[in-house]
């Protein structure tokens, strides 16, 4: 049994466009896969499914800028207000050399300076489902704190590639950061988080690369071939108190589960050492070898065993979803990882 956090109001984030392969096309993340999960999950587990409660901002503001928050509330209303017809998808951004560090009045700039890239469209309603996404992390984490007991929280929309001022990845605020954040502010000194999910946790890593109190480890694929691209490599370890608290496992296409499984090994080796209290983890099931935009190649059975390969670690530990994508598999892919950690 392990405690499944939940609420419908995922279903408020329901874009009609991901910008992909140059066509504005129907999201990958959507609110089905949120209900394929919850459906395995239950029927696997037998779970109580438990409703989050309302929490404030106050943990969020303490990993996310108080103004890209407020932007995230006001957004939709803002470019609404403007007559435009289609979802909001940012077409001008701050890169590289050409940019200072105002914040544009005009909602496009605005809407620009707070994005990462065009894939995730901002919609009425995101603000409130990424909310309600946090809530549940938050819910989960007070219940690790208070019973122990490992608990899913079944967050949506995700979290992990959202920064400490910038959305993306279909991301809007880092549930992660959030939950490992509790954690600390209700008296553990070292957390950690690991991210399996297939892509770097950029936002997550961004959030704490100079902080000495919470260590990052993500297995993902390599940003030379795969999304996000630009952070994510072996050689960074973190910065300043951060320095070492950082660790990252690239791996290249078509990686199967035993390659996947040493970096795994390597990356809870590290934890261990850091001294984590507590864990958070980062669960996207798009490792799975058909998942639609993904390259590596695991397979439905690898998934109980890395769940049981993380139990062994014998700690307070709250799953957090994230990625997963296209294929019915997703949801036993994400009760295996919890069967397979409560075998350990
Ligand atoms: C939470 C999460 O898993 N976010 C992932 C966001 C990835 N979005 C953009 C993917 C671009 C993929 N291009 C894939 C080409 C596949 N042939
Ligand atoms: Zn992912």
């Amino acid at each position: 049994m392990m405690d499944i956090i939940y609420t419908e109001k995922h279903c408020l984030r329901n874009a009609k466009t991901e910008l992909h392969g140059g066509k504005l096309v129907a999201p990958f993340e959507a609110p089905f896969r949120a209900q394929w999960i919850l459906k395995a999950v239950t029927e696997v587990r037998h779970g109580p499914v438990i409703e989050p409660k309302a929490y404030g901002m106050e943990t969020a503001l303490k990993v996310h800028d108080a103004g890209y928050l407020a932007f995230l509330e006001t957004a939709w209303d803002r470019w609404a207000a403007t007559g435009m017809e289609g979802e909001a998808i940012p077409v001008i951004y701050p890169v590289r050399g050409m940019q200072q560090h105002r914040v544009p009045r005009d909602i496009e700039g605005t809407l620009g300076y707070y994005a990462q890239g065009a894939e995730t469209s901002l919609t009425d309603g995101t603000f409130e489902a990424a909310l309600a996404s946090m809530e549940c992390a938050l819910t989960g984490a007070e219940s690790v704190l208070n019973n122990g007991a490992p608990v899913f929280a079944l967050c949506r929309p995700p979290g992990h590639h959202a920064s400490f001022d910038q959305f993306g990845g279909y991301c809007f605020i880092n549930n992660a950061a959030v939950a490992a954040q509790r954690f600390l502010d209700k008296g553990a000194t070292k957390v950690a988080v690991l991210d399996v999910d297939f892509h770097h946790g950029n936002g997550t890593q961004n959030i704490f690369y100079r902080r000495g109190d919470v260590f990052v480890a993500s297995l993902h694929g390599d940003p030379m071939d795969a999304f996000p691209h630009f952070l994510g490599f072996a050689d960074e370890h973190g910065e300043g108190e951060g320095e070492g608290a950082n660790a990252n496992y690239p791996l290249p296409p078509g990686t199967q589960y035993a390659e996947w499984a040493r970096a795994l090994d390597s990356a809870l080796g590290a934890i261990g050492k850091f001294g984590a209290e507590a864990l958070v983890v980062s669960l996207g099931v798009d490792t799975f070898e058909k998942d639609p935009i993904s390259f590596f190649k695991l397979k439905t059975d690898d998934f109980k065993r890395y769940g049981e390969v993380i139990g062994r670690l014998r700690l307070p530990t709250l799953f957090l979803m994230e990625g997963g994508y296209g294929v019915e598999e997703i949801g036993i892919n994400v009760a295996n990882v919890l069967s397979g950690f409560e075998a350990a």
